[in-house]
């Protein structure tokens, strides 16, 4: 059993059309030119670095977009869809994959099993659209049910944004742990996306231990900074807490709380004098991915320990790259810093950490066609490169020509990948 990253490959449609009330980088780029291709080709580089970390990698397709479907729910079609729900038919927003599902191992579980819940994402508009096609690819990737158990989405009533909102500290991946369910109450000028209910909805259908699971309230602060998510101010990983001092509304309870569950838990936390939230989020330092490097895999040259694999903009803030020197400096739990580019991804709020879905499994019982390796990643590459738009300006959203060529480009893929059935 270890830990598989899950990557959103990033779809032919990203476009930046300001969608995201409360995510700072959606608004702040509205109206600028996407380059989808070379998205899709730096979410690629980054699985391909991780691969050579010894991680394992698996992937998540794009969704159909324009989505027909949700436009015919919607009374309307791609021709005559009105300005003000177009982009939301066109967003590329499945990409984030860590909004895919909440998911909790199977030594977590009362029956043994890994159990998934779709996330509603009910939330944004154009995001709330991603639930069908998600539990269709879940429900392929992971349809071994002696080792999972994948839900639909609970009641929209309650929303729920997946993995984005869940942490799981534990002494090893495949021992049981303690799980995190954040949740927020109020954020300031922004919406709330996470609800309590719905945490404690996905903690019951999954058969968690009430005595190990924490359900921990988001700081108003932070969500009215721009952390429309947990997993922009926090990050776990077996052992270690990474967070910022503001992340959490109650910080002393939790702290406390997660010390009795989990004694051996290092939290290593950001204070605001040395990261402002601001530059927190502007960086997405906490949006690294925090792993715990193979023993003896590619990687053992590096030594032990865990790295962060962190976003460019975490090196180009000076307040944020001085704090991580000095952190690996100390030779405490994490010892390594490894910089991707995701840019396109990051101009609309997504960062590493955003772009993927932790499973944590046997890969032998995964459906293949879901893990990636080098070969296979260099195949989806020449499709992308084929197909996938050079650069998308929101208006051109209301181009004929636009939808066959999307339509076309994710079938392209679908089949490269022997999913045909998900067209
Ligand atoms: O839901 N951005 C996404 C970013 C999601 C990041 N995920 C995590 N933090 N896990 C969102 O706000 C912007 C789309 C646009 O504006 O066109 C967007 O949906």
């Amino acid at each position: 059993m270890r830990e598989i990253n899950f990557d959103g490959i990033i779809g032919p449609s990203h476009n930046y059309s300001g969608l995201s009330l409360g995510n700072v980088a959606s608004a702040t780029n509205r109206g600028l030119v996407s380059h989808p291709r070379a998205a899709a080709l730096q979410g690629l580089a980054k699985m391909r670095h991780n691969l050579r970390l010894g991680l394992a990698q698996g992937i998540l397709l794009p969704h159909r977009r324009p989505d027909r479907a949700w436009l015919a729910a919607l009374g309307t079609d791609v021709e005559a869809v009105p300005a003000s729900l177009r982009p939301a038919a066109f967003s590329a927003s499945a990409m984030w994959a860590a909004n895919a599902a909440t998911v909790s191992p199977a030594p977590d579980t009362a029956d043994g099993r890994c159990h998934l819940t779709v996330a509603n994402l009910r939330t944004m508009a154009h995001r709330s659209h991603e639930a069908p096609e998600t539990l269709a690819q879940l429900r392929l990737a992971f349809a071994d049910a002696r080792a999972f158990a994948v839900h639909p989405p609970v009641p929209a009533t309650f929303g729920d944004e997946g993995a984005a909102n869940h942490m799981r500290l534990c002494p090893r991946h495949d021992a049981p742990g303690v799980e995190i369910f954040v949740y927020g109450r109020r954020g300031g000028a922004y919406p709330v996306r996470q609800h309590e209910e719905a945490s404690r909805a996905v903690a019951r259908l999954h058969g968690l231990d009430p005595e190990r699971t924490l359900f921990v309230c988001q700081s108003e602060a932070a969500i009215a900074a721009g952390a429309f998510h947990n997993d922009v101010v926090a990050v776990a990983n077996e052992t270690v807490l990474f967070c910022h001092e503001q992340a959490f509304e109650d910080r002393p309870g939790f702290y406390a709380a997660l010390k009795r569950l989990l004694p051996a838990v290092e939290i290593v936390e950001v204070p605001a004098v040395a990261v402002s939230l601001e530059d927190a989020i502007r960086s997405y330092l906490f949006n690294a991915q925090l792993v715990t490097l193979p023993d003896g895999g590619p990687s053992a040259g590096l030594g032990t320990g865990m790295g962060l694999i962190l976003p460019e903009e975490a090196r180009d803030t000076p307040s944020v790259w001085r704090w991580l020197e000095a952190l690996v400096a100390t030779n405490g739990p994490i010892r390594h810093l490894f910089v991707v580019d995701v840019r396109q991804s990051m101009a609309n709020g997504g960062g590493p950490a955003c772009l993927r879905l932790r499973v944590v499994a046997d890969p032998a019982t995964v459906d293949a066609r879901f893990l990636v390796d080098e070969a296979k990643l260099d195949r989806l590459a020449a499709v992308i490169e084929a197909f996938w738009p050079e650069a998308i300006a929101p208006d051109d959203l209301i181009e004929p020509g636009l939808w066959g060529q999307l339509d076309g480009a994710r079938a392209t893929l679908l089949e490269a990948l022997d999913l045909a059935e998900l067209v």
